[in-house]
């Protein structure tokens, strides 16, 4: 016999730094333990402290509401730093966060890392309507421990110290409550307005089951019972299942059928989205199942890599570098990715619709751009972080291994080998899966400029009559005797942004003919500068100068002036010139190049083909827009090419496999 159908469960972690009570009010609000709770485990109860993670329960009805009697599932955290990969698993599978900080000690380094996993979990349920959402609780423990109880001033600074920490995060409107829990105090009335609290702030997660929905089950525990097979708890992300159905274990490659479920420790027939559970199988070594996933079969693809939609840890004081391992967690596992940052400057222009990622250019982001206004501003504190506005961008991560993740999971990127006061770097949600990074074309802006040396004839324009030159003779870009077929077509912008194209060689000298097919409505100077601007594309092998995102103006018709009488009959009203406009000022990643070639000398050499060398470029360059520029060896027949800046004073690494020695002279093609 099964009981009847189980209360709507809501999953809260109490998450804090050690030693904060968060175990104690645990144990304080639940009334039923599961058989990993309350520090139980024999090497938790020698080691005094949490190193698991428990799960209890207590169902409550709170007589404010029209809501039915809900069942809380508690998640008690660790809250030592070598045990936040708990933490974070526990983010994956909970609706709702506590936040436990001791009255004595305040807010600790773990209270840091925990306020911004916190915020993590409640950001995953922004969709939701506000009342639906909630907004976690934070409990300040052992008040019966402070001068003054809750009236004195160090109560007064705790919280303080708490609306400091949570400024900015989806803690900010929640409520702070006090807790003492001690054997000589009656801890009811503390109780009772914590439940209070968590019926009202915890919210409601929306549980409703498309029907296509897969199972997942995210395992946490998992032990043999003699006579009746392997338990696996855990908590149901997606889905439902019943006793008798098939599920998948992806990672042992085995589907195996579920002979029973319990809920704490009542029999079920049934569980779905949202449920804690116990799930019996036969047939499974308990030894190869911690920490993994049970799903419908084969529902699930491992993750490689893919986009995220990313915002960075305030706390994080590090500059988050395109190319950058992190630790990853996401589901269950932690595992190292490798970081692509991009999309800041696409969407600052708004071009991006996060629901269209793939088959586009993005600007190249050597790391993760906090604030898109002031990115280029190297007056401003690097460490400003924590005060200026933190903006989402996307980030490609590509995983060391393969990891077993739910739809639409979360990640969170830390530096947990690092001695960081916040390690946790940034956190986001998964918008493309796999590897797609075939199809980012990660781009960066190039211009050579070249000088008008000439103008060319000045035809009527049919359209207003106007008087305009359709064309000029330009010098300065290639050297003498270059082949110009292959330059053919190639746009060339005016400094008022007006679009020609290269027509063709003019003389022997390297000048060329550039054509504007709308005619310039700017009249041009000899002298005068014009730009090739191009993009280049990485890990494109042809070495293209892209710029199909100039679009040449449409050709219109003109008549050639044959007499200043023409003028009189075509235009007997010659429009006033237009106003000359303002030079359009270059995007800011790019500098002019007044020169093609660019010479240095090798200054250093390092290991495995590499060469630092000086004099490429100017202090003031940023070199980072010369990476992948090829380099020569000048009378060696070597070659190699510029692959990182180095340094402030306009030095680069430059990868040239042969034999370069120091001094040697080093220019770009
Ligand atoms: N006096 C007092 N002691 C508390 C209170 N809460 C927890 N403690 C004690 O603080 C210590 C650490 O508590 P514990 O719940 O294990 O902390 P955790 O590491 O955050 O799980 C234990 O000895 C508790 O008995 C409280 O409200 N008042
Ligand atoms: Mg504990």
């Amino acid at each position: 016999m099964f009981s009847p159908a189980p209360l709507p469960n809501n999953n809260i972690s109490i998450i804090g730094h050690v030693d904060a009570g968060k175990t104690t009010l645990s144990h304080l609000l639940s009334t039923t333990a599961s058989t990993a709770s309350f520090d139980r485990a024999p090497e938790s109860q020698s080691r005094g402290m949490t190193l698991d993670l428990g799960f209890s329960s207590f169902t409550h009805s709170d007589p404010s509401s029209n809501l039915p009697p809900r069942q809380f599932t508690i998640v008690d955290c660790p809250g030592h730093t070598s045990l936040i990969r708990q933490v974070m698993s526990a983010s994956t599978i909970v609706d709702s966060v506590i936040l436990v900080v001791s009255a004595v000690s305040s807010v600790q380094l773990q209270t840091v890392e925990c306020c911004v996993i916190g915020d993590a979990v409640l950001e995953k349920r922004k969709e939701q309507s506000i009342e639906d959402r909630g907004s976690g609780v934070i409990v300040i423990t052992k008040v019966d421990l402070i001068e003054g109880g809750i009236t004195g001033s160090k109560y007064k600074s705790v919280v303080s110290d708490i609306k400091n920490l949570t400024l900015h995060t989806n803690f900010e409107s929640c409520p702070i409550l006090p807790c003492q829990v001690s054997p000589s105090l009656s801890s009811t009335s503390w109780r009772t307005a914590i439940l209070t609290s968590i019926s009202q702030s915890i919210g409601n997660p929306i549980r409703t089951l498309s029907p296509t929905e897969n199972f997942y089950f995210q395992i946490d525990h998992c032990f043999t019972v003699k006579g009746q097979g392997t338990i696996l708890t855990g908590t149901v992300l997606t889905g439902s299942i019943k006793v008798n159905d098939l599920i998948e274990l992806p990672s042992l490659g085995k589907v195996v059928k579920v002979k029973g479920i319990q809920s704490f420790q009542t029999s079920v027939e049934f569980i779905k989205k949202g449920d804690r559970a116990g799930i019996c199988v036969a047939g499974l070594d308990a030894k190869n199942l911690e920490r993994t996933v049970a799903v419908t079969p084969k529902s699930l693809k491992s993750l490689k890599a893919g986009i995220f939609q990313i915002k960075r840890v305030r706390m994080f004081e590090k500059v988050l570098k395109s190319g950058g391992k992190f630790h990853m967690s996401l589901g269950n596992e932690t595992v190292m990715g490798v970081c692509t940052f991009f999309g800041s400057h696409e969407i600052h222009n708004g071009e991006l619709n996060e629901k269209d990622l793939l088959d586009k250019d993005y600007l190249t982001q050597s790391m993760y751009i906090d604030d898109y206004d002031t990115r280029d501003d190297d007056s401003i504190d690097p460490m400003r972080y924590k005060t200026t506005k933190i903006e989402e961008q996307y980030c490609y991560i590509r995983f060391e291994r393969s990891v077993w993740a739910p739809e639409g999971c979360q990640v969170i990127g830390s530096r947990l080998d690092s001695d960081f006061e916040c390690r946790l770097a940034f956190t986001g949600q998964i918008l493309v899966e796999g590897e797609v990074e075939e199809r980012l074309r990660f781009y960066t802006e190039k211009e050579k400029t070249c000088y008008c040396s000439k103008l060319d004839t000045k035809y009527i324009r049919s359209s207003d009559s106007a008087r305009l030159y359709f064309s000029v003779i330009c010098r300065d870009l290639f050297g003498k005797g270059a082949q110009m077929n292959s330059f053919k077509g190639l746009k060339v912008t005016t400094i008022n942004g007006e679009i020609g194209s290269i027509t063709e060689a003019f003389g022997t000298e390297g000048k060329f003919r550039v054509e504007f097919p709308k005619g310039l409505d700017v009249e041009p100077t000899v002298g005068e500068e014009m730009f090739l601007k191009f993009r280049k594309v990485r890990g494109d092998k042809t070495n293209k100068m892209w710029q199909d995102h100039i679009i040449l103006p449409e050709k219109v018709n003109r008549k050639i002036i044959v007499s200043e009488s023409d003028l009189v009959i075509v235009a007997p009203h010659l429009p006033k010139p237009p106003e000359k406009k303002k030079p359009l000022k270059p995007f800011p990643h790019i500098e002019e190049s007044k020169t093609d070639k660019l010479t240095g000398k090798v200054d250093k050499i390092k290991e495995n083909n590499i060469y630092i060398v000086s004099g490429l470029f100017l202090p003031e360059t940023d070199v980072k827009l010369h990476i992948g520029d090829s380099v020569i060896v000048k009378g060696k027949d070597l070659s190699g090419q510029i692959i990182a800046a180095f340094g402030k004073a306009g030095k680069c690494k430059v990868e040239i496999s042969g034999d370069v020695g120091l001094g040697d002279k080093i220019e770009t093609v």
